[in-house]
């Protein structure tokens, strides 16, 4: 940040710049052609799209720096209590209409463009998508910004300037291929790089002990992360906080100078490309985290040099005397999910190597600042770490996590003493963050009873017990000789830190991210942490911004919002949308609600076609589920059902199919990570059984299944308001919360889905009328999967009679075998129906005939569609964002004069 601080602000200097009158749409203009003159990453001559767009970007961005700058100032001379969000992905989506929206002067741009020859949607569609994230975690990281600056909350978020965002999908005949998406290869104009903010970050190296017991971690390869900050404007407001990105770069002094004199290129380019290939690519894993060294230093790269530059501020917001006790009065540290855990270790780090600060100070202000989200319950994604593979890179850092371990382990004694050292060792075993880890020396001296043979307990010990998680373990006995053991780590299974854990033990809050999953977070996930420090636990619903979501992607229906809810308040007071309740049965409302719907519908059928050259009919129901493709979200239900009535329809005479059928285009979209093959053979599967059904000629209009590629953001914005079935479609208990099941909501389109994540509310909120409810719920699929494992499951004859059909070959040569097969059989988790299709498959059918007959009454489709938007509006992230505020953070809104 500045160091020494401006007087005023640059711009004042700048001619032009700080008119901060509202831009009229002749400025704008000038100020486009200035960009489009001087700006530097076009041959000069023509004016065509593509600099048309990073020439109004351009312009706007620097309308977005005047603001930026007075809320940093602002922030700055007011010394408030700032909120950091830390998160490894970020979902931003394309920035333009964002922007000009925000700062309401969308129509003086495209009046602006059109002076000058372009049309204002042609210009933005040249923009790509920042696609830093990997779905639902960085989407809602991207909203809680937008809503943090509309609410004009101090806060900030951090992030890493990945060279490569998630991967472009391409569709072919063998189903999904990756490539690469190297966004900035145009360059990117809403950022701006901070020559002067940077920060050195250490890996490897080692410990040194000060004669006075002080640590220095000394050694190994240095870094250096540099700041872009990509401003983020507020709705109607000046608020204009900071999305700050770290890009790593060598240290200068790291470049082997005499390597290269002497000719030895290899070596002196070695540590600088080293450094650079940390941030080069964002992991393309949802919902699993690979235990790869460079995630690791990914995720130190975000937590340290974040962490650096928020004590950089408080430090010289504090002025001459710096009391670190009040740190947690002036910072809230949230970790979107466990990847930034790192921040604890690093606090302390900070604050006792280089502040000198005791341990007790600096472990007690850490657990003041810091707080952690968790967004999954889905064991396989809850993030370990190799102990080794850390003591490597982070040596200081597993010294620390040992002390909170230590500590940990010493509070869980005094919670469950030492009368039952059975149940003792359970909790130790469940609940310590080191796994399969020996106890801390000053503890076994506590447990160990002098008199019993340690030898011999040794050897018990490794026989007899395991340290680490094992799905089901055989119940041990109750021997009173098995009371004396002490867990011994097992010598064959690695060692792992579990990063829930340390959030859990440093963070002062936990939250889940709807209702449901804090309830399974408090009752089944972290129980053990729930009964030790019940005052953590928290839910916070996610939320979606209404801007985007509804007010920039779905103009026709926002203005029919606005004109008969009487204002256009409702883009900000959400709770304005249920004034719609009442008009729901107006037979006008209801006629312009569904031309908008329509003219909707006209534009995803273009979409449609001009990527994958599928025609279908704006006359039939569009349902539509996008969303990463994992077996949990259950895309393969939703396409057995779709072949099901393929094949009923089949059977019909052509008349009664006439009569008798509901029109229906079904969309998916969606990424599998690359490597998940049961993911990518369902996406085969689907894009198959829509090249046979698609040219039936006895089918036609009557059934169209398209696979749209490359789902985003922008392609989100295209397909929501034009949808009015989509389908959430989990097995209880699986899906966190959900944040596309708000935004069709939002968007009048109603929803099929479980009893799973956000569903729950928004069920509640738009009225059980008003959503198609089915399938098993959560609390009962423990004993359904029991059922299941134990032969003693009967499907239901639909259920056989689709996987027949499959096996049959109607749908190409291509083997279904492992789909099919996964859905049957008894051999445990990822087979023998894991994920409950057969199950829910009845209950799913029925619900998609009341779904056809709701559809065949289109004053009640209507009706439901109505109802839908009116009830969303508790799904606003501004609503999430006042709680987190409030709840966690501590912190209060700051209106810039
Ligand atoms: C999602 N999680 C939840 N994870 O699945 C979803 N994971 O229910 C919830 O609505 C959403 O978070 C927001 O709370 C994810 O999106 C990831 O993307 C992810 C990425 C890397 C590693 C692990």
């Amino acid at each position: 940040d500045q160091k020494q601080e401006l007087k005023e602000p640059l711009a004042d200097e700048v001619p032009g710049t700080l008119d901060t009158s509202v831009p009229d749409s002749a400025s704008i203009a000038s100020s486009i052609k200035y960009h489009a003159e001087f700006t530097p990453s076009f041959s000069p001559g023509k004016f065509e799209l593509p600099k048309a767009y990073f020439a109004t970007a351009e312009s706007v961005r620097d309308t977005l720096i005047i603001n930026w700058n007075a809320t940093y100032h602002y922030y700055e001379k007011l010394n408030v209590k700032q909120a950091y969000y830390l998160s490894m992905e970020y979902l931003q989506g394309r920035a333009l209409l964002n922007a000009i929206g925000n700062l309401e002067l969308s129509g003086a741009y495209a009046e602006a463009l059109r002076k000058l020859g372009h049309n204002l949607e042609d210009v933005a569609s040249q923009e790509r998508d920042a696609a830093l994230g990997n779905g639902g975690l960085g989407r809602l990281a991207s909203c809680f910004l937008d809503s943090l600056a509309t609410l004009n909350y101090p806060a900030w978020g951090y992030g890493l300037r990945y060279k490569y965002g998630l991967f472009k999908q391409n569709i072919t005949k063998d189903g999904q291929e990756e490539v690469a998406e190297n966004w900035l290869e145009m360059g990117n104009p809403w950022e701006i790089v901070r020559n002067d903010v940077s920060y050195p970050v250490k890996f490897y190296g080692e410990v040194i002990s000060g004669p006075d017991g002080s640590k220095e971690w000394v050694g190994g390869e240095n870094i250096v992360a540099l700041a872009y900050d990509v401003p983020v404007p507020g709705y109607k407001t000046k608020t204009t906080i900071n999305l700050r990105l770290w890009s790593t770069k060598v240290a200068s002094e790291e470049f082997d100078l005499c390597a290269f004199n002497a000719g030895d290129h290899a070596t002196a380019y070695a540590a600088l490309k080293n450094a650079e290939k940390i941030c080069y690519i964002l992991y393309p894993g949802d919902e699993s985290i690979e235990g790869k060294t460079l995630r690791l230093k990914q995720q130190y790269t975000l937590c340290s040099a974040s962490l650096q530059d928020i004590i950089t501020r408080f430090e010289r917001r504090s002025g001459d005397v710096v009391d670190w006790g009040k740190l947690p009065e002036k910072v809230a540290v949230q970790m979107n999910d466990t990847h930034p855990t790192l921040c604890i270790p690093e606090l302390i780090r900070i604050l006792m190597d280089v502040k000198k600060l005791s341990w007790e100070e600096a472990w007690n202000i850490t657990k003041r600042t810091v707080a952690y989200t968790n967004h999954t319950v889905l064991p396989e994604a809850l993030e370990k770490w190799s102990l080794e593979l850390m003591q490597d890179l982070l040596p200081r850092h597993v010294e620390i996590i040992k002390k909170i371990d230590e500590e940990l382990v010493q509070t869980i004694i005094d919670e469950y003493g030492q009368e039952d050292l059975h149940l003792l060792q359970q909790k130790l075993k469940e609940m310590r963050i080191l796994a399969n880890v020996e106890l801390p020396g000053t503890v076994l001296e506590l447990l160990v009873k002098p008199e019993e043979d340690p030898i011999e307990e040794v050897d018990t010990a490794i026989e007899e017990s395991k340290l680490v998680d094992e799905v089901d373990q055989p119940e041990e006995e109750d021997d009173p000789e098995e009371k004396k053991v002490i867990p011994q780590p097992d010598p064959e299974l690695p060692k792992m830190v579990r990063m829930a854990n340390l959030c859990v033990a440093g963070g002062f809050a936990v939250n889940g991210v709807a209702e449901i999953h804090s309830e399974i977070v408090k009752e089944e996930v972290f129980n053990d942490f729930f009964k030790l420090w019940p005052e953590k636990f928290q839910n916070k619903t996610n939320g979606v911004t209404p801007r985007r979501w509804i007010r920039f992607c779905n103009p026709n229906l926002s203005e029919i919002i606005t004109k008969w809810t009487g204002t256009d308040d409702w883009t900000i007071n959400t709770e304005k949308l249920a004034i719609l309740r009442k008009f729901a049965d107006n037979e006008d409302l209801q006629s312009e609600w569904r031309e908008a719907k329509r003219r909707n519908k006209i534009k995803v059928a273009a979409f449609l076609k001009e990527k994958t050259g599928y025609v279908v009919s704006p006359d039939a129901m569009f349902d539509v589920q996008v969303k990463r493709i994992h077996e949990y979200k259950r895309q393969l239900l939703n396409i057995l059902g779709i072949v099901y009535r393929y094949k009923k329809m089949k059977e019909m005479t052509p008349e009664e199919r006439k009569t008798r059928s509901v029109p229906r285009v079904c969309i998916f979209g969606g990424k599998a990570f690359a490597t998940y093959v049961q993911a990518k053979r369902i996406v085969k599967f689907i894009t198959d059984v829509g090249a046979t059904i698609n040219h039936d000629p006895e089918i036609g209009d009557l059934l169209k299944v398209v696979f749209v590629p490359d789902y985003n953001v922008s392609v989100a914005e295209v397909l929501i308001p034009g949808s009015e079935l989509s389908q959430h479609i989990s097995t209880a208990g699986m899906e966190a919360s959900g944040t596309s099941n708000m935004k069709f909501a939002m968007n009048g389109c109603v929803l099929i889905g479980t009893l799973d994540g956000a569903n729950v509310e928004i069920r509640e909120e738009v009225g059980e009328d008003n959503f198609f409810l089915f399938g098993a719920r959560a609390p009962e699929i423990a004993g359904l999967r029991k059922e299941r494992a134990g032969g003693k499951f009967v499907p239901d004859a639909r259920f056989e009679e689709v996987k027949a059909y499959v096996r049959s070959g109607v749908f190409g040569p291509y083997n279904y075998e492992e789909l099919m097969g996964s859905l049957e059989g008894n051999e445990g988790y990822g087979r023998a129906d894991y994920f409950l299709v057969g199950k829910d498959f009845p209950s799913y059918m029925e619900c998609q005939e009341k779904v056809d007959e709701a559809y065949r009454d289109q004053k009640r489709w209507t009706k439901m569609s109505i109802l839908n938007t009116a009830g969303s509006y508790k799904f606003s992230s501004d609503r999430t964002i006042h709680e987190y505020a409030r709840d966690i953070w501590g912190i209060e809104p700051v209106v810039l004069p």
